[in-house]
């Protein structure tokens, strides 16, 4: 299945070794404020292997041409290189085909494209986008837009005192005008791994489509959007080592097929006229002008080093760190520590407060330490709101943290606390 489980995971961490990993990320090899970086930022973005940083130098010094354009030889390269890399992502999330996966600017640009596309040609007067108060907001706002458009409503899955879902109601809260079900793989602000399988059955059995936003989904387990049975998967490179600008969105071939365009432009036409047009075969009907050609050809090398490490052994060293995290972080006094209190139900994320120290302090006191940590809403109002604070710190953790960049963050709130008692 496509999400983490509470079973104990497969594989084993025998092959995994912290260290090498990191000496593949020249990034975290310096030193920030006269300490060694311990990066604890890989929710907002993560940082690039060395094959990433080589592959976008390569493409740009031997390769650089347009796709689907030119039958010259850097052309065709190109294009081949573009091409492989929607193959790699595809069989990364087991689509059932390449052209399901529509390379986009990101999961923000993924969820806007559902929006206007699927959204404006399906979504009437009356009829209900169903999301939950855990979203970024760009698995808000994009239905906000679409439901003043079409005078929809939108309606809101709770959540609970640990950051979870709300979902004994959800049989209240889908209706037969129920168009759209929107919920996120896994939370930014709190970590929470949603049990997306009880979502997509419910919406199925109403009747409406199911789009998820696995910006962090996909980078802290494995995907399979088939066994997930969800209609709309949205993820971004610049999460799981490929770089910015680019990012997917997986969607069923029937329904991509029915949907209209979402950007007019260059490539995605079969025949233009004077006064309409036809559109291209999906994917390159959403695909409108010239691609981020380098971006998706790092997306593919990114996929391939992620492969190679493992994904169980990737989410097994970060649930080890995540647990060692919450061992060290919970007996520092007055520190509250936000979402769900079981392991099996969060990712390698802990948002905190620590007494009245504002979030931006904490975060500048550990800069000047070395530690990057993130503060503020996370892109998450709602659920700063739902916990009555304005921000948080967020730690993050990936594949490339160890051990002791944990107990950097905790000698860090140590200063803090300090400074501040
Ligand atoms: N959805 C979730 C759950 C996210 O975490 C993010 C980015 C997005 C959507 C948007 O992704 P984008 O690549 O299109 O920007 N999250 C964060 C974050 O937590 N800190 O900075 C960006």
């Amino acid at each position: 299945m496509g999400t983490i489980s509470a079973e104990p995971r497969r594989g084993s961490r025998a092959g995994f070794d912290v260290e090498r990993v990191r000496g593949q990320f020249p990034a975290l090899a310096q030193s920030i404020n006269g300490q060694p970086l311990a990066y604890l930022d890989s929710a907002a973005t993560s940082q690039k292997p060395r094959a990433v940083l080589d592959a976008l130098s390569a493409y740009y010094e031997h390769d650089n041409a347009n796709v689907h354009r030119g039958i010259h030889e850097l052309s065709r390269r190109a294009t081949i290189a573009f091409e492989d890399a929607r193959g790699t992502v595809a069989r990364w999330v087991n689509a059932a085909e390449p052209a399901e996966v529509i390379w986009t600017r990101g999961t923000t640009e993924a969820l806007n494209l559902v929006a206007m596309a699927w959204g404006l040609d399906n979504v009437e007067e009356g009829d209900e986008i169903l999301i939950s108060v855990l979203e970024h907001h760009s698995n808000i706002v994009p239905w906000q837009l679409l439901a003043q458009r079409r005078r929809a409503k939108l309606r809101y899955i709770e959540i609970d005192e640990q950051g979870r879902l709300v979902l004994d109601d959800l049989s209240r809260l889908l209706t037969e005008r129920t168009k759209i079900v929107a919920i996120s793989h896994v939370s930014n602000a709190l970590g929470t791994i949603n049990p997306i399988e009880r979502v997509v059955d419910a919406a199925h059995d109403a009747g409406a489509v199911v789009v998820v936003d696995g910006a962090q989904g996909a980078v802290h387990t494995p995907v399979d959007v088939q066994a997930l049975g969800a209609d709309f998967y949205a993820f971004s490179g610049h999460k799981m080592c490929a770089p910015t600008g680019i990012g997917v969105l997986w969607g069923r071939r029937d329904l991509l097929e029915a949907m209209s365009p979402y950007q007019g432009g260059g490539e995605m036409i079969s025949v233009v006229e004077r006064e309409q047009s036809t559109w291209a075969a999906i994917p390159h009907k959403f695909e409108a002008g010239t691609p981020n050609i380098a971006g998706a050809i790092g997306m593919g090398v990114a996929i391939d080093f992620l492969a190679e490490i493992g994904m169980e052994a990737i989410v097994e060293h970060e649930q080890d760190l995540l647990s060692y995290a919450l061992e060290r972080l919970r007996p520092i006094p007055d520190i509250r520590i936000f979402g769900p209190d079981s392991l099996s139900e969060r990712s390698a994320v802990v948002s905190f407060t620590l007494g009245d120290a504002h979030p931006h302090d904490i975060s500048t006191i550990l800069d000047s330490a070395g530690v990057a940590v993130r503060a503020g809403h996370h892109c998450a109002q709602l659920v700063m709101k739902h916990f009555g604070v304005s921000s948080t710190a967020r730690a993050s953790f990936y594949l490339y943290n160890n051990r002791d960049d944990v107990d950097r963050l905790v000698a860090g709130l140590a200063q803090v606390s300090a400074i501040f008692a």
